[in-house]
């Protein structure tokens, strides 16, 4: 978009050129030759003049609807005003006031406030010159190190993944250089589709495997997370709030961030670094699992990062992680559960029996929920001796993991949170509790238990 700043001076050009806006082309008018040496040395497009003069906005303008952006003393916004009228009448007008009087501005021109720039210009324009010192602080540590670790916590969800993989690339190492790791394994299905599909090397790393690494990162986790103890720590990057203090030689912690992949990407554009469509992709599922659609916790900030790698990702490589494929045989199991579904009380209960792996139960519980006036879904099957029971709710109704604690906690594994949870039951202690473990009693003692605990 073609536009017009006219400024007596190079404000403007110092207030535009840093805001990272690269929509604007602007032509800056202003009255010193020095500003527009200035200005024009730096690759700007600028024209001297008298800024109450038309013969200046005769060579401004091409089409005469151009916006213009005034930043004059108000003393003089009425002449400046008349001489672009007289050349470009119709072309809409925005001047920014140097005080907080609001109104008065000529008939026609729009006014905006000093507070409106400082928040949408100056804030984020020094925001990103902190996070760019920042960042070169970090890069400056880890220079000299030959192999640097990454740290995830255990069970590695997408939102340490991708900040692992994006502070790979803000170090600008690879993967031999800066491996990613975690003491424990991915589980979830989605996530290990991520690692999959995105092709993202995780390695799974003994303790004492730290001595081969001459520093280390944290991304996503604390120290205190682990049950390990780590000689020293270089750098931690999180969002989680800080449980114990934390003890690094550089550490970014910001508990108000929906996630650290949002961080990460700050990073990244603070540096101009090449964001690849890999990279993005990544980091867009990070800000989205842990944000669960920007539905949770997401700030500005969240959604500033997520519109940005927003544009950059691969949507079909997303769809196919978000959406695990579904082997031909678990359709039977489905239409089983379809067909021995039992609702009460807006609860979806569904036994599938035998199941093949533990996240079919899981991706159907999501189905269930579907179903129309659902609150609850129930659904549960058995694998390799363990009856997995995997509960999701609309949110607004009680923690689903307090509920499944109550229901099941007495005899195996069981917790959640607000509106997802499980619980892992052995099929030997469910014999000894409850007696009968066919699917029919299974089914059965699993309505009552979690109706029971519904109610209390
Ligand atoms: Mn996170």
């Amino acid at each position: 978009m073609r536009c017009i700043l006219a400024c007596p001076d190079d404000f403007l050009w110092r207030l535009v050129a840093d805001s990272g806006e690269p929509r604007l082309d602007p032509l800056y008018l202003v009255e010193s030759a020095r500003a527009r040496t200035r200005i024009v040395q730096r690759g700007g497009e600028a024209l001297t003049g008298d800024l109450e003069r038309e013969g200046l906005y005769r060579r401004a303008f091409r089409t005469g609807h151009e916006p213009v952006l005034l930043a004059v003393e108000r003393a003089r916004q009425a002449r400046i005003v008349a001489a672009i009228r007289r050349v470009a009448p119709d072309a809409p007008i925005v001047a920014l006031a140097e005080d907080r009087v609001p109104g008065g501005e000529p008939e026609g021109v729009i006014g905006l406030a000093m507070d409106a720039v400082t928040e949408r210009f100056l804030e984020p324009a020094l925001e990103r010159a902190l996070t760019r010192a920042r960042v070169e602080r970090v890069r400056a540590h880890f220079a000299s190190a030959e192999r640097v670790l990454i740290m995830m916590q255990d069970d590695p969800d997408p939102d340490a993944i991708a900040s692992a993989l994006a502070l790979r690339a803000v170090l600008g190492r690879n993967k031999t250089a800066a491996p990613i790791a975690t003491f424990g394994t991915i589980t979830r299905p989605e996530n290990r589709a991520m690692t999959r599909i995105l092709e993202i090397d995780v390695e799974q790393i003994k303790p004492r495997a730290l001595e081969e690494y001459d520093a280390l990162a944290m991304v996503d986790a604390q120290p205190s997370f682990f049950e390990e103890t780590f000689e020293r720590v270089d750098l931690v990057i999180d969002h989680h709030p800080e449980e114990a203090p934390v003890r690094a030689i550089l550490k970014d912690l910001r508990p108000g961030y929906g996630a650290t992949a949002t961080i990460l990407t700050e990073y990244l554009r603070a540096i101009d670094a090449r964001v690849s469509q890999r990279l993005a992709t990544a980091l867009l599922y990070g800000i989205k699992a842990d944000t669960q659609h920007l539905e949770r916790g997401a700030t500005r900030a969240d959604l500033e990062a997520f519109a940005y790698v927003h544009a950059l990702a691969n949507h079909s490589a997303l769809r196919r992680i978000e959406r695990p494929d579904l082997p031909n045989e678990a359709l039977d199991v489905l239409a089983r559960g379809i067909a021995g579904r039992h609702v009460v009380h807006g609860v979806v209960f569904s036994h599938l029996g035998a199941v093949a792996y533990p996240e079919l139960v899981a991706q159907f519980a999501d189905f269930f929920l579907q179903v129309e006036g659902a609150e609850w879904s129930v659904v549960s099957g058995t694998v390799h001796g363990e009856l997995h029971v995997s509960v999701r709710n609309v949110g607004w109704v009680r923690a689903a993991g307090d509920v499944v604690r109550h229901a099941f906690g007495d005899l195996g594994s069981a917790g959640g949170h607000r509106a997802m949870a499980k619980a892992v039951i052995r099929l030997r202690d469910w014999r000894a509790r409850e007696g009968d473990a066919s699917p029919e009693a299974l089914a059965r003692t699993i309505v009552a238990r979690f109706t029971r605990a519904l109610r209390t």
